[in-house]
């Protein structure tokens, strides 16, 4: 296809906006206005116009670190970004995010992105809620030479062409991951090289030749939008400056390779076209960039003349609204394992919300290894209910990007120690992104699956991880203990707008208990009094609850009378009940299953001890396992875990 000169100039103007965006922040960043940092796309201006012309509306792009190009080829408005890079409030992420982390929903800018590469997990996300829609919307995903190497893109490319997403990964190849070349990293003949081994489309185009990159990612946009799957496109480019505005660096790069590319300069390359083969004058281009000059003026004064953020609206931007749970919740009911009322709750939420699927490990066709997703492909088909490859950081990171486009999926691990392949995922992606953005989208997405030991799984599948998650802002972390609590948990974690990581407990998955036919959600942030008492107050989550009210009443006998409070969520989390009933008891007893050095109770202990001083007549005790990885033989794993025995010796000694 070839472009006509009223299109070609839009597109120079496009590539001059970029230059001369990226120029000005330099200047900015000299004179103590930008902080932190920036990276210049000063050369590669090119390859985001040219890439983006074949973008319509609807359609995504997901950028890197060094992302003004990208915003800006889709679209995104100087004076907005400007005041983003100034740190202010009008700014599009009101000054929360700053260069790495622009976006812009409204323009289906899924963001910049500070981790290199991960946006590519975002970005098929995106495809694949739109290929669940049935539109023909696409994406562009795009990374460096350096990015390549990362091992998500591999899982990215491989799952976006398993399930033909309709999604284009686009390499800008400048050469050089800061201060390493590319050839030095890199195997095999190229990038572009790559495509034939998901047996998806690859083409390597010069990135300083605007026409070669609309070919080249016109052909793979199309293909998308066709519903062909997802291709690879390499343009090959290079940066004129440094990695970025704050790095001074050893020289790593000949000043005559530098002058060689520079003399490849893609915008006079372009007006030179327009001038001697479209009949534009050197008057009109001219025209064009004092545009660009007075719209970038206007940009600056703009973020000048904005307003700081305010401490108020840094705290509020952590976490969307809780869902909110109106009617209280049935009781009674048959008796439900707690494997089967996840199930329930699961087929509940999928019924009465399109938005909802669920994708993982062996869910689909066999239910998943504990059957919690069991018989949910068979009733909601294929598309909602995906068995995914083992690839944990993208299919997460595509829940990610499917709940920031609009979908509420649901991502099992299948064993929660396998969530440190995406950790990247949860804790940079998912729980920042809202707030990086500055507080204005929501990501719905559950993370569940089993955690915990006591079946001889050893080391590796058998960690209690509840502490990583507590100390990340924007997660909600929920642990229930019950079949009952499991299912309306579960039914609230998914109506929630926040991240959840939905902790279960294997040991748990077979007990029985009281559920409910009829669907029902219980609200997170409150904990649940398990029996009441009055000389100490037991926390217990997960599967020492059954432990705890074991202990509470062997301890009965002796006249001992104990509290013990479920916090069911432990972010949000209830501090007011527990307060409370240490108000009352004036002793705490907290018992966990995961290792005592960090874990969850010492934050409880810390919370209790500050704001509760005075009413304790006793030292707070932690009861938790061993500092040390679960054992296999199984009576170490017995004497790792703790008991009943070790919960009531605990709450004897305080009284
Ligand atoms: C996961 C991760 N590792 C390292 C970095 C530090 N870092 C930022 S950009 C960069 C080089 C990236 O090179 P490339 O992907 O080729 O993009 P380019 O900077 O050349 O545009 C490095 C090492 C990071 N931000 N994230």
């Amino acid at each position: 296809m070839t472009l006509s000169a009223e299109q070609l100039e839009s597109l120079y103007t496009t590539m001059v906006r970029i230059r001369r965006f990226d120029e000005k922040t330099a200047e900015l960043f000299q004179a103590g206005l930008v902080k932190g940092t920036a990276h210049s796309y000063v050369g590669e201006e090119a390859v985001a116009a040219g890439a983006c012309a074949s973008l319509r509306e609807g359609d995504y792009i997901v950028g890197t670190h060094r992302g003004h190009g990208h915003c800006i080829a889709k679209g995104a408005r100087l004076d907005l970004m400007m005041a983003e890079l100034m740190g202010r409030q009008d700014g599009y992420c009101r000054g929360l995010g700053g260069s790495m982390h622009i976006a812009a929903l409204d323009l289906r800018i899924l963001g910049c992105n500070g981790i290199v590469a991960a946006g590519l997990p975002i970005g098929t996300g995106a495809a694949l809620a739109e290929k669940i829609r049935r539109t023909d919307h696409v994406v562009i995903a795009f990374f460096g030479d350096g990015g390549a190497n990362q091992g998500v893109v591999h899982e990215a490319m491989n799952l976006a062409a398993v399930w033909a997403l309709p999604i284009v990964f686009l390499c800008e190849n400048n050469q050089y991951a800061l201060s390493t070349a590319s050839k030095r990293t890199t195997a095999g003949p190229s990038i572009a090289a790559r495509a034939a081994g998901y047996d998806i489309p690859g083409a390597r185009v010069d990135g300083n030749d605007v026409h070669a990159v609309f070919e080249a990612v016109g052909a793979a946009v199309a293909r998308a939008r066709r519903g062909e799957g997802p291709s690879l496109v390499e343009a090959v480019t290079y940066r004129w400056g440094g990695h970025s505005m704050r790095a001074n660096l050893p020289d790593y790069r000949t000043k005559e390779e530098e002058r060689e590319w520079m003399e490849r300069d893609p915008i006079a390359r372009l007006g030179h076209h327009l001038v001697e083969d479209r009949h534009v004058t050197p008057i009109r281009l001219k025209e064009l960039e004092e545009r660009v000059e007075i719209e970038l003026e206007r940009a600056v004064e703009f973020a000048k003349a904005s307003p700081e953020p305010s401490v108020e609206l840094m705290e509020a931007s952590v976490y969307a609204p809780h869902v909110e749970v109106r009617e209280p919740a049935p009781t009674g009911g048959r008796e439900l394992t707690m494997a089967e009322a996840l199930n329930e709750a699961l087929h509940g939420e999928m019924q009465r919300d399109a938005r909802v699927f669920v994708m993982g490990e062996d869910v689909g066709l066999i239910g998943g290894i504990f059957g919690v997703t069991r018989g949910l492909r068979e009733k909601f088909g294929e598309d909602r209910v995906r068995d995914t490859p083992i690839s944990e950081a993208t299919f997460l990171g595509a829940g990610v990007g499917a709940a920031i486009a609009g979908l509420r999926p649901v991502v099992e691990i299948q064993i929660f120690d396998f969530v440190a392949m995406t950790m990247d995922q949860i804790v940079n992606q998912a729980a920042k992104f809202r707030y990086m953005l500055g507080g204005r989208p929501t990501v719905p997405l559950v993370i569940r699956g089993p955690q915990g030991g006591g079946i001889r799984l050893a080391a590796q599948h058998s960690q209690s991880l509840e502490a990583w998650f507590v100390h990340v802002p924007g997660l909600v972390v929920v642990a229930p203990s019950t079949p009952y609590d499991a299912k309306g948990l579960l039914a609230a974690s998914i109506r929630e707008d926040n991240p959840v990581i939905f902790l279960e407990h294997k040991a748990l998955y077979a007990v029985k208990g009281p559920v409910p036919a009829e669907p029902y959600a219980l609200p997170l942030g409150k904990a649940d009094v398990k029996r009441a008492g009055r000389d100490v107050t037991l926390v217990a989550t997960l599967a020492m609850v059954a432990r705890a009210l074991a202990a509470a009443a062997e301890l009965e006998k002796d006249g001992i009378s104990v509290e013990v409070i479920d916090p069911r969520t432990l972010v949000p989390l209830d501090e007011a009940t527990i307060l409370a009933s240490v108000a009352r008891t004036g002793r705490l007893v907290i018992a966990h299953e995961a290792v005592k050095r960090g874990g969850w109770g010492a934050e409880l202990a810390a919370l209790v001890s500050e704001r509760a001083l005075d009413a304790l007549d006793a030292p707070i005790v932690r009861v938790a396992a061993r500092n040390v990885p679960m054992p296999y033989n199984d009576s170490l794993e017995r004497a790792t875990i703790p008991t009943q025995q070790d919960i009531a010796a605990a709450v004897r000694g305080l009284v």
